[in-house]
Formats: C-alpha cells, structure tokens, sequence
C-alpha cells in the first residue's frame, strides 16, 4: 500500500545564480493536490540535494519520488540522485518523466534505480500511476496511457497519452518552494526576471526536435484572462520586471494571439520568446504594434539551416527567404531577432557548415545586432514507436570512421561525456576533429566580435576590447586558433547563454 506523500525532485542542472522556477515538478505538485501531498527538492538551489532527497526518504514516510530528467547534464544528477534514494530504500519507486524519459523510455527503463517512466505531460500519467502502486497489481499499471514499465524483466510501453489542456486550468504552488523570491533573476530584461510557460506544445512536427516526440503536433493557449491573472500575481507577489517566456513556440496563429498580445501590452514588462520566421513575417501590422507596444525584447528564432532542402528533410516548414525576411521584421520594429543554427548535418557536414557560416556573415552585414546561436545538428534517437515524427535509423548515420552510429541503451550511457554533448548539440559521432575545431573557432572569434547583449555582467570595457581583438580574425576569416580570445574571454568572464539561458 502507497503512503500518501510523494517526493518529487528536479536534480541540478544549472547553477543557483540562474536557477528558475522549477515548472514540471510544479505543475505535478498541483495536480497531485487533493490526493497525494508532495515535497519538492530542487537541486538548483539545494546544491546538497542528494543528501536532502536520502535524509527526506530515510523516515518511511515517502511512497514514491518523482525524478525531472533534461538529457545532458541534468542527466548525471539525476542518476546520481535515484542511485543514492536506490541504496537507502531499494524498494521505494522511482519514476523519471521528462524530456529525456520521453525521447529515450527504453534508454531509461534499462536502468536499475528506474521503475516507471512517464513520456510527455505527466500530470495524469503520475496520478493513475500513483493510484495503481496502491493498487498493488500489475492490471492496473497495463491501462494507464503515457507509462512505459516492467512486467516481469520485459520493458512495455503502454500507448501514448492523449494530449490534456487541463494544466491551464491550475495555478502553480509557488509557496511550496522555499524562499520563491530566489528565482527572479537579474537578466538583461529586468532585475527581477521570471522564467514562465503561458501555452502547452507546439503545432508543428520537426523531426529532429523532442518538443515534436512529446507533444506530437497538439497546442493549447491559455485564455486571455488567465494571462493576465498570472501577470498581475507575479508583479505584485515578486515584483516581475522581465519575462522569458519558455513557450515552445510563442507566436501561434494570430487570431488566437492578439487577446494575448493585448494583455502584455497592458503589463508592458519587457519579453522574450521562442518563435518562428514565419509566424513573424505573416503577422500584421496590427499586431506588429501590439509587440512594440508590449516591449518584446528579443524572439529566438530556431534558422536552422541557410539550405532549404535541409530545412524540407528535417520538416521545419520555414525557408531561408524567411529567416532573412524575419530578420527585416524584427530590426524595423525594434525587435533583436536571436537565430539559432544546426551545424553539420550528417548529410554534408563540412560543406553545411561553410555555408551556414556565410549566411551568418551576410546576417551580420544586414543586421549587426542579429544574436546567433550555433549548435550541431543531433537528430533525436529512435523511438520504440517507429510512427514518431522524430523517428530515425540511427543506422542512417556513420561515425567518423564510416561506422553505422549506435545509440546509447541505458541512461548511464547517454551520461557518458560524449554523449552529454550530442545532447547539448556540441559534437556528434560523424563530425571530424578537424570541423569540430572549426567550428568552435568560428563560434568564439563571432561571439567575441559580437558580444551578446544577454551578458550583463562582462563590462563595457571587456565588450568593447574582445570586438576590437577580433575584428582582424573575422573580417579576413581567420578563425583558427584563437588562443588569444580565449584566454581574454576568461579573464572577463563573458558567458555563454546556450549553456546559463538569459
Ligand atoms: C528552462 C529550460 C532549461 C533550463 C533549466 C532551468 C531550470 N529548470 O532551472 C536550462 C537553461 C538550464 C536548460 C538547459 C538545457 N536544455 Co532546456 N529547456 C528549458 C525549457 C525552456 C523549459 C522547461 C520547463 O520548465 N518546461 C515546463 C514544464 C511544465 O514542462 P516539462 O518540463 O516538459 O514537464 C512536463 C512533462 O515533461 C512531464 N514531466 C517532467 N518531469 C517529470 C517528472 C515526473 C516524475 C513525471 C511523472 C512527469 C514529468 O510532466 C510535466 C508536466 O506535464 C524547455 C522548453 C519547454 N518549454 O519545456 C527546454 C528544453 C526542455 N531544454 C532542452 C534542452 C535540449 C536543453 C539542453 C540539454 C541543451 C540545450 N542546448 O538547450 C540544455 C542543457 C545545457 C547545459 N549545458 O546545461 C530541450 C529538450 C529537447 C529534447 N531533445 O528532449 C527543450 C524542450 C527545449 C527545446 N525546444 O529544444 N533548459
Ligand atoms: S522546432 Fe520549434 S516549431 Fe518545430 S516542433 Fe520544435 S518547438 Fe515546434
């Protein structure tokens, strides 16, 4: 029989300077709420949250932990935290939900100090499941949708959860976290910035994004009215004064967003948000005026690819004419448009690269203040459904060597340091020393000739000196070895928003 009060942890991922509010096990809390009571531990700010989470179960009084696992670094604390819970009560149950539970439920279950996996929107999954462990048979597990289990050694994959707007409906207990006002942070929006989710999914299938495996093309917008309830709480309860709005995809159809729009021009707290190239160069004018006035900051625009055919394999559905033409959208209305790149596809790596390194440098030229975020393209391992958008052989890529590309079976081999970094999209198997060299060649002489604005803490001076440093390399495309931008980088502490965020 489970006992009524379930642990639910998001293990370390970054440091506490840029912890924010930790929403998945949040939104868990509050839909538990009525049925089962949580605890929370967030190891971004309990930098000894192993400890915490052992000491927290050494009592008995915990009948299930909920782990929040991110593939990549949050992966090494995440298994780190089961183990530990593992060895002090080995048989309490252990269930991950998450982006990398979702992606890799096979990978995860392969795991001994992991008992259930929960793929995509947790909250009703983890109830049922919660409310089948007090059940106590093994019928009970074998009908609730999203959960992959064992039944006797055999990993099953129950079918997949129908897509619920229901989390809209439910204010988030911030109370429940200690000290709350500890996740505003000081961004270049404001001093007092809150990382926040207005929408669920996102309406579009790109194969190679994991957004795509969890929500499957569904999308829900929250009413205007619960907008503006959220914002009004968060100015006056914490004095918000900036928005990182974590929307997959902010801009949806325009109909449905100009309620939205009305409101943040109404709060007028300066925003960023994902959005697409061609939802801003299809808004109107109207509109246009809305985001003016509502003081959006900065949109990040997933670019991709300057090649178009690229852009219609990985089913992006936008086109270089449109990155270029968003760009233009963005600058005339006093908008920083901030393009992220996928390097080295399998395909053609080198010569994508190249290209991709042009069309950077004509952006550049056209828009200097253009942000420009530069990753490895890392197509999202195969699924047990081979149906998945993301779904790929992972026997379509060769490594270096021209070997077929195998894919980590267990969660302790996707936390091994290679594996780590396909996850944050710094190296892939097919990518030669030499173009993963030039590659963060490029990305340091750019990021040095055009320090990010979203670095508040390296000074004018250091800006204005790193610019003036590598303004030879990139005007003569010398981008090897740029030991001498390194180590001026160190020395003022210039940061990398891929890795921190705002
Ligand atoms: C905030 C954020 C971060 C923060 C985390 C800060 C923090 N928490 O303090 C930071 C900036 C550190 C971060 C880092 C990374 N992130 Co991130 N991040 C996000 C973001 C914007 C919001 C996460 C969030 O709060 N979502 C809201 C909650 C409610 O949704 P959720 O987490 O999906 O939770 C639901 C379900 O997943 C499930 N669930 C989740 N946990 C659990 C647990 C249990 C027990 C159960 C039952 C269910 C369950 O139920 C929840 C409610 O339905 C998402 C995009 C997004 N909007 O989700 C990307 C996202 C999760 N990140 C992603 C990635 C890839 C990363 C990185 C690994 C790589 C990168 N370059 O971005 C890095 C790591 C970099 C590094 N070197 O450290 C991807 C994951 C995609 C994938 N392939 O799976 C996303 C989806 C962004 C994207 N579109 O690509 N990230
Ligand atoms: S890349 Fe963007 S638009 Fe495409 S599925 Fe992912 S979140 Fe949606």
């Amino acid at each position: 029989m489970i006992s009524q009060r379930i642990l639910l942890i998001n293990p370390t991922i970054t440091s506490h300077r840029h912890a924010r509010f930790p929403l998945a096990i949040l939104s868990l809390s509050a839909a538990l709420d009525g049925k089962y009571a949580s605890t929370i531990i967030d190891g971004n700010v309990d930098r000894n949250f192993i400890s915490t989470a052992v000491r927290a179960v050494g009592d008995g009084s915990v009948g299930a932990v909920g782990v929040t696992v991110m593939g990549g670094p949050q992966l090494l604390s995440a298994i780190a935290v089961s183990k530990a819970i593992r060895r002090q009560l080995p048989t309490l149950p252990i269930i991950w939900g998450g982006a990398f539970p979702t992606v890799c439920p096979d990978a995860a279950l392969n795991s001994p100090y992991v008992d259930y996996a929960v793929r995509a929107q947790g909250e009703d999954t983890l109830v049922e499941l919660l409310d089948a462990l007090a059940d106590g048979r093994d019928e009970a597990l074998d009908s609730i949708p999203g959960l992959t289990w064992r039944r006797r050694g055999q990993t099953v994959h129950n079918k997949d959860r129908i897509f619920s707007a229901a989390s809209l409906g439910r204010m988030l207990p911030y109370d429940r976290l200690e000290n709350p006002q500890q996740y505003l942070t000081k961004t270049y929006l404001g001093s007092r910035t809150l990382g926040y989710q207005a929408a669920l999914g996102c309406r579009f299938r790109c194969t190679f994004c994991g957004v795509a495996t969890m929500f499957r093309g569904k999308m829900a917008l929250p009413t205007a009215a619960r907008l503006e309830q959220d914002l009004g709480f968060m100015k006056e309860r914490f004095g918000v004064n900036g928005i990182q709005f974590y929307d997959h995809n902010f801009f949806d159809r325009e109909v449905d967003m100009v309620p939205l729009l009305e409101i943040m021009a109404k709060f007028q707290l300066p925003w960023w948000c994902f959005a697409r190239s061609d939802a801003l160069v299809n808004l109107s004018e109207r509109s246009w005026a809305l985001v003016r006035k509502s003081r959006l900051r900065m949109a990040y625009i997933g670019a991709e690819s300057p090649s178009d055919w690229l852009l219609h394999d990985i089913r992006k559905g936008t086109s270089r004419d449109q990155t270029l033409e968003a760009v233009e959208k963005c600058r005339s209305h006093g908008v920083v448009p901030e393009l992220s790149f996928m390097l080295a596809p399998p395909q053609d790596p080198e010569g994508e690269t190249e290209k991709t390194f042009e069309f950077i440098r004509l952006i550049k030229r056209l828009h200097p203040a253009t942000e420009v975020m530069i990753y490895i393209y890392t197509p999202l391992p195969r699924r047990h459904d081979t149906n998945a958008a993301s779904a790929r052989m992972s026997s379509e890529f060769r490594d270096r060597a021209g070997r077929p590309v195998v894919f980590p079976r267990t969660a302790d081999e996707w936390a091994e340091p290679q594996w780590v970094d396909y996850w944050c999209h710094q190296d892939a198997p097919w990518l030669s020393e030499r173009l993963r060299r030039r590659i963060v060649d490029f990305t340091t002489v750019l990021g040095c000739r055009y320090p990010t604005i979203m670095d508040i803490r390296a000074p004018a001076w250091g800006k204005s000196a790193l610019r003036a440093l590598a303004s030879w390399r990139y005007r003569f495309q010398r981008y090897d070895h740029p030991w001498e931008l390194r180590v001026s980088r160190k020395l003022i502490r210039h940061w990398d928003p891929r890795v921190m965020s705002l």
